[in-house]
C-alpha cells in the first residue's frame, strides 16, 4: 500500500480528510519575495544595499539583470508544487537601463512584469522602496526635511498607482507592503516629532482610495546601524493599521529574540481585516536566512489555522541570504512554509479542543506530542506527486543541475 493512504486512514481516524487539506493547500498561495535572487540589488543602478538591512555572503550566480532574476524564479517556482504569486519591490523595474528617480518611477516601468505575471500565471504584489537611496539616509517619510519627506510620499504614492495597476491587470488584488528603514543610531530627543512626520505621510500616501491593491505597514525592533530608535515600531504601526483598517505585515524577523510572532495573530486579527506576513528566519538577529519548518515558523502557521483566519493572511516569504545557492534558498524556503500551513491543516484540532474546554490537559497533550510523529510526510509528497514536482530531496538534482548550466556561467 502507497505511504499516501496509510497516511489518508491514520489522519481519517482523528476525523480528519486529506483529500479536503490537500485541496486547501492547493489553494494556499505564497507570495514569492523577488530578492533572494540577487540579495535585494534590484535594476536601478550598482549602488550598494543600505537602510538598516543586510545581505552577507557571496555566493556566486546571483542573477544580474531582468531576464536572469526571472530565469532563476521560474526555475525555483518549477520546483514548488502549486500556483504562487511574486512580490517585486520597486528597484526591480524595468528602466531600460536609463535612471528613473525614486519619484518619477510610473506604471509603465511594469508593464513587462504584468505581461510576463499573465504568462507564468504568477499574480504580482508589490513594495515601495525607500533603501538604497542617496535621499534617504536615515529617514524617509518621517524626515523633518519637507522635500525629502515630499519625495517619498510621491514614491509611495506612485508605487501604489502601480500596485493598482497590477491588481486590475490580474483581476487580483495586489498586496503593496510598505516599509521604511527611519530612525536614529544614537540617541535622540524627538521621537514623538519623527512618528508624527511619519503618521502624516502616511495619511497623505493613502488619502487616494485604490480598488486593486491593498496597503500593509511594516514594523520592526531595529535596524542596521540604527540601533537607538525605530519610527515605525509595532506599536506605531499596530495602532495606525487598527485605526485605519490598513493590514500589518508581520516579518518574523522583527520582534525581540523570545518574542512570539505566532501570538500576534490572535491579537491583531480582532481589530484589523488582514495580516500580510514576511516569512524569515532570524538567527540571533533580523538576520534573514532561509525559512525552513522550524517552530516558530510551525507556530504561525498553526495560530493561523487555528484562528480560522486562511483567507485573511496574504503569505509573503522575505529573506535574503547570499551565502548559498540562491535557486535553492527559493525552494527550500517555499517548500518549508508549505509543509508548515499543511501540518497546521492536519491538526486534529476539534478533538483537542474539546478536551481543552473540558478542563483534560493530558488528554490535550497527547494529541498535540502525537500530532507531531503523524505521517504528515506522506500527504506532503503525496501533494508534491500531483503536482508533478520532484518529491523529497529529489529537487535537489534540478537545482544542481541549473547551476552547473546557468548560474555558474554568469
Ligand atoms: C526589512 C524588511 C523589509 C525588507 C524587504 C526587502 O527589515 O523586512 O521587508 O526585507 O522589503
Ligand atoms: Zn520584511
Amino acid at each position: 500500500m502507497k505511504a499516501y493512504e496509510i497516511a489518508r486512514a491514520r489522519y481519517a481516524e482523528l476525523g480528519i480528510d486529506t483529500e479536503k487539506v490537500l485541496g486547501q493547500l492547493q489553494n494556499f498561495h505564497l507570495s514569492m519575495h523577488c530578492w533572494q535572487a540577487d540579495d535585494v540589488s534590484g535594476f536601478e543602478s550598482a549602488g550598494e544595499l543600505s537602510g538598516g538591512i543586510q545581505a552577507t555572503g557571496n555566493y556566486p550566480g546571483k542573477a544580474r539583470n531582468i531576464d536572469e532574476l526571472r530565469a532563476d524564479i521560474l526555475k525555483a517556482k518549477s520546483l514548488v508544487p502549486g500556483t504562487h504569486r511574486l512580490n517585486l519591490h520597486e528597484i526591480y523595474g524595468e528602466f531600460g537601463g536609463r535612471k528613473v528617480d525614486r519619484d518619477r518611477v510610473g506604471v509603465e516601468h511594469f508593464q513587462g512584469w504584468m505581461e510576463w505575471s499573465r504568462e507564468n500565471n504568477t499574480p504580482l504584489d508589490f513594495n515601495s522602496t525607500s533603501f538604497s537611496h542617496p535621499k534617504s539616509g536615515n529617514l524617509s517619510l518621517s524626515n523633518p526635511d519637507k522635500s525629502i519627506r515630499d519625495f517619498w510620499i510621491e514614491h509611495t504614492k506612485r508605487c501604489r498607482d502601480i500596485a493598482d495597476a497590477m491588481g486590475k491587470s490580474q483581476g487580483d488584488p495586489c498586496i503593496m507592503n510598505v516599509w521604511v528603514h527611519d530612525g536614529c543610531k544614537d540617541m535622540s530627543v524627538n521621537h514623538y516629532m519623527y512618528r508624527a512626520f511619519l503618521k502624516d505621510s502616511l495619511d497623505r500616501i493613502f488619502a487616494e482610495k485604490k480598488e486593486n491593491m491593498k496597503d500593509c505597514i511594516e514594523g520592526k525592533v531595529f535596524g542596521i546601524g540604527l540601533e537607538s530608535f525605530t519610527v515605525g515600531s509595532h506599536d506605531f504601526y499596530t495602532a495606525y493599521a487598527a485605526a485605519n483598517g490598513k493590514i500589518p505585515t508581520i516579518d518574523t524577523g522583527h520582534y525581540h529574540p523570545t518574542e512570539s510572532p505566532a501570538d500576534k495573530v490572535s491579537a491583531l486579527l480582532n481589530f484589523v481585516p488582514e495580516l500580510m506576513l514576511h516569512v524569515s528566519r532570524p538567527v540571533r538577529w533580523d538576520s534573514d536566512h532561509v525559512t525552513l519548518m522550524d517552530d516558530p515558523t510551525l507556530e504561525l502557521f498553526y495560530e493561523i489555522v487555528r484562528a480560522d483566519a486562511l483567507e485573511r493572511v496574504h503569505y509573503g516569504l522575505d529573506y535574503f541570504d547570499g551565502a548559498i545557492n540562491r535557486t535553492g534558498a527559493y525552494v527550500i524556503g517555499s517548500r518549508a512554509a508549505q509543509k508548515c500551513m499543511l501540518r497546521a491543516l492536519l491538526e486534529p484540532r476539534d478533538i483537542i479542543s474539546r478536551y481543552e474546554l473540558e478542563g483534560k490537559t493530558c488528554q490535550v497533550l497527547t494529541y498535540l506530542e502525537e500530532a507531531k510523529a503523524m505521517p504528515w510526510g506522506a500527504v506532503y509528497d503525496e501533494f508534491c506527486e500531483r503536482n508533478n514536482v520532484p518529491v523529497g530531496e529529489a529537487y535537489l538534482k534540478e537545482i544542481e543541475a541549473y547551476e552547473k548550466e546557468v548560474t555558474l556561467k554568469r
